[in-house]
């Protein structure tokens, strides 16, 4: 996203945070970035191409060599993220510097930053796609000006949307969000948002401390701990989400392969990959469904664009709180 979507990312979780990672974030970030999420999510952005912070600028997004086009869309972690130089990556590694006391408070005010970032970016179905350098090579005209099909979904579409409908106000557009998920057309969505980091049931609990073993496991025929974690999910989903039955389920695949008892913390890779894939899907729906010479941000395209952002924005933002909640609080 651009800094107005990573902005309302923020604002968004600044509302949902929990007593201590709401303390944590305001002691942190300070009076520099207003003690908010919001105001610190750019940050990541405004050094990227600095000397000193270049090694960043891959952990934005992560090339997903899938064939959105063909309709086959999907992430893999060893396929897209082999050398370790990617989003998935970027956000386990700073969720386990973030909590990481022995580090200093410069670099865990960093390692907020940047999950505050990349939480925004792996919503955003051209960052967790490699089809023409994540839509960067593909002309495109928004509102009649020549830009391309990334940068459209970054800025284009959104400050339209947000200058039409929010009196050009990302604080105002945020709110919105923010009231859509406590009272609107959100309300109903937001508990499953959280599927993947929820530790209140016990079944989501094992799962978000799944400590998968020596995988791939050989019973089940899977390639890799995120087959197996893949797996499980497709199962729990496949469910009626109604908790017990995801309880009996989660047992019995937890039995299957192997996983260990609840270990002390999560494993921050698992949810990275799960949101990468809901975004990425996003690619074999409405992303490329633009017609020739078509404005995105002027036609039948911006009214399909429009409510996926806000979606992936207030779900981002939503997960973030959510993420830092279980972080700071031990609880989503
Ligand atoms: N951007 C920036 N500084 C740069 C290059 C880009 O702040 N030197 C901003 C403008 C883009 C935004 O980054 O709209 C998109 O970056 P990303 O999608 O990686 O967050
Ligand atoms: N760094 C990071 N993640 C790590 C280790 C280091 O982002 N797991 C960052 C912190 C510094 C830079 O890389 O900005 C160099 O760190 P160091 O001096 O520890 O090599
Ligand atoms: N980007 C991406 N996938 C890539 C390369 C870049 O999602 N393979 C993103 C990062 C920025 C935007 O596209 O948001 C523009 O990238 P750059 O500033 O590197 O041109
Ligand atoms: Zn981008
Ligand atoms: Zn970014």
């Amino acid at each position: 996203w651009g800094a107005l979507g990573h902005e309302a990312v923020g604002y968004v979780a600044q509302e949902f945070l929990a007593p201590e990672a709401l303390a944590f974030v305001q002691s942190s970030l300070g009076s520099t970035y207003n003690e908010s999420l919001g105001a610190a999510a750019t940050w990541a952005d405004s050094i990227k191409y600095t000397k000193g912070y270049t090694w960043s600028s891959p952990l934005h997004f992560v090339d997903a060599e899938d064939s959105p086009l063909s309709g086959s869309c999907s992430v893999s972690e060893t396929r897209d993220c082999g050398d370790g130089d990617c989003i998935l990556t970027a956000i386990a590694n700073y969720t386990t510097r973030v909590a990481q006391t022995s580090l200093s408070k410069a670099q865990r005010q960093e390692a907020l930053k940047f999950l505050d970032h990349f939480l925004g970016d792996i919503g955003q179905p051209l960052h967790v796609e490699a089809y023409e350098v994540g839509g960067n090579d593909i002309d495109a005209t928004c509102s009649g000006k020549s830009t391309n099909l990334h940068s459209a979904w970054d800025t284009g579409i959104l400050s339209k949307n947000i200058d039409d409908n929010y009196a050009n106000d990302v604080q105002t557009y945020a709110s919105s969000l923010i009231s859509k998920i406590k009272s609107g057309s959100y309300k109903s969505l937001a508990s499953g948002w959280l599927a993947c980091t929820s530790t209140t049931k016990p079944a989501a609990k094992r799962f978000l401390h799944l400590d998968l073993g020596p995988s791939p496991n050989a019973d089940l025929g899977s390639a890799s701990l995120e087959d197996d974690v893949t797996r499980l999910l497709a199962r729990a989903a496949s469910l009626d989400a109604g908790f017990d039955e995801w309880d009996a389920e989660a047992d019995s695949l937890v039995g299957l392969v192997g996983a260990k008892a609840p270990a002390a913390t999560i494993t921050p890779l698992a949810c990275p990959l799960v949101w990468a894939k809901e975004s990425n899907a996003y690619g074999c729906s409405v992303v490329f469904s633009y017609t020739s010479g078509e404005d995105l941000c002027t036609s039948s395209y911006y009214t399909k664009a429009v409510p996926v952002i806000d979606l992936q924005i207030a779900k981002q933002g939503y997960r973030l709180a959510a993420w830092l909640n279980v972080i700071f609080d031990g609880d989503a």
